[in-house]
């Protein structure tokens, strides 16, 4: 049976891959950060599971990374972990930098010494696409990161070649576009969005407060996604791969899907647009091409945009418990 570690178990990415990787057959080690209150409502469902637990880590604790690597001498480790919010990261610069950054180097260096046999997917992001303007993006289309979120997923994805280069490790940039789903954070835009217009609906909230409409994302489902991650780690050569849908949609698209689905033809009069939610610098847009993942690896994306839409306001209208 093979081992899986995850780090950033209690995110929405990490709640879908478990699930995936547990159809598998793998044994799932979660590994998640401490925190006062205990938020695992993602992955609860799992806990039943023989072949499936949590574990204590830290993206900063090289020592805690190393005994978790011997303990469980992991076939893969998927390296899911950090502060993901881009707007957040202007917010908290050192943090999200030091997580992402350091963090995958002290994995890597602790593969690279005790385990150089285990396979690594770090989770890459097309914000390091920035302010390039030569959509759409592919593996080799430069780099411009316009956050320090981006800056250290830059760095980070750089670091997984340059070890994959030099020490021969197994281990892959899964440059992933923007993947949304039910378990989406709720202060990203697309679950803000479809959470409003539930309560909106229900009579709950008159006015969803939102930044920059205009910028374009390529949108896909979560689901999906984690697929490509597992099929990264089952090729016989380690590379990187764009992962996305090769469409792109602006918010107004997003609100015009997600109102008219809740029977609310002119969502204009709900939304207030407010500098509050803009960023110091915006990446206006995004849309990649992910001809080498149908490729070599025969994944495709299975959620059009408007499903996606309608799936997350559906979760989020039903009626939830007292
Ligand atoms: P998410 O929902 O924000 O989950 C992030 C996870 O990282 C959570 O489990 C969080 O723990 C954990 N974490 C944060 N800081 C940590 C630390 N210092 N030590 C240990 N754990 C820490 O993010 P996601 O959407 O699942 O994304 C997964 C990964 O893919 C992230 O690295 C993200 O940057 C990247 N990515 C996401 C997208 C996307 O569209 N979703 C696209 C490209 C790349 P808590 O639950 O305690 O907060
Ligand atoms: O913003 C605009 C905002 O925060 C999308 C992360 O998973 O995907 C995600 O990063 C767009 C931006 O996602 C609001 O300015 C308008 O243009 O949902 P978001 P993101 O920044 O694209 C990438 C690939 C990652 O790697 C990240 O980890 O929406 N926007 N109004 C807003 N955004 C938010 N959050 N809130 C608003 O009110």
């Amino acid at each position: 049976m093979k081992t899986a570690l995850i780090t950033g178990i209690t995110g929405q990415d990490g709640s879908y891959l478990a699930g995936h990787l547990l159809r598998k057959g793998y044994k799932v080690v979660g590994l998640k950060r401490r925190t006062s209150i205990i938020c695992t409502d993602r992955i609860d469902c799992y806990f039943v599971h023989p072949r499936f637990s949590v574990e204590y880590f830290d993206l900063n604790d090289s020592s805690c990374m190393l005994s978790k690597i011997i303990k469980h001498k992991p076939d893969e480790i998927y390296n899911l972990a950090a502060q993901s919010h881009v707007k957040v990261s202007f917010e908290l610069p050192e943090h999200t930098v030091d997580g992402i950054a350091m963090g995958t180097l002290r994995l890597l260096n602790i593969i690279k010494e005790v385990s150089p046999k285990t396979k690594f997917y770090q989770a890459s992001s097309s914000e390091m696409f920035g302010d390039n303007t030569n959509a759409p993006f592919n593996e080799e289309s430069k780099f411009m990161p316009a956050s320090p979120y981006a800056c250290a997923k830059t760095f980070a994805h750089n670091i997984v070649r340059n070890y994959r280069e030099s020490y021969g490790l197994y281990a892959c940039g899964g440059i992933l576009f923007n993947h949304e789903s039910p378990e989406r954070g709720e202060t990203f835009v697309t679950r803000k969005i479809t959470m409003a217009a539930a309560k909106i609906r229900h009579g709950l909230q008159d006015e969803l407060v939102l930044g920059n409409l205009d910028a374009k994302r390529d949108w896909g489902y979560a689901g999906d996604y984690v697929e490509g991650m597992w099929m990264m780690l089952q090729q016989k050569d380690p590379d990187d791969y764009v992962i996305c849908t090769g469409e792109t949609h602006t918010i107004r698209e997003f609100l015009d899907i997600a109102f008219e689905h809740i029977g609310i033809k002119d969502w204009t009069q709900y939304v207030v647009v407010d500098q509050e939610f803009y960023r110091p610098a915006e990446v206006d847009y995004l849309r990649g091409r992910n001809k080498k993942a149908r490729e070599n690896l025969g994944w495709t994306p299975k959620h059009s945009f408007k499903d996606l839409v309608k799936l997350m306001v559906d979760h989020d209208t039903k009626p939830t418990k007292e």
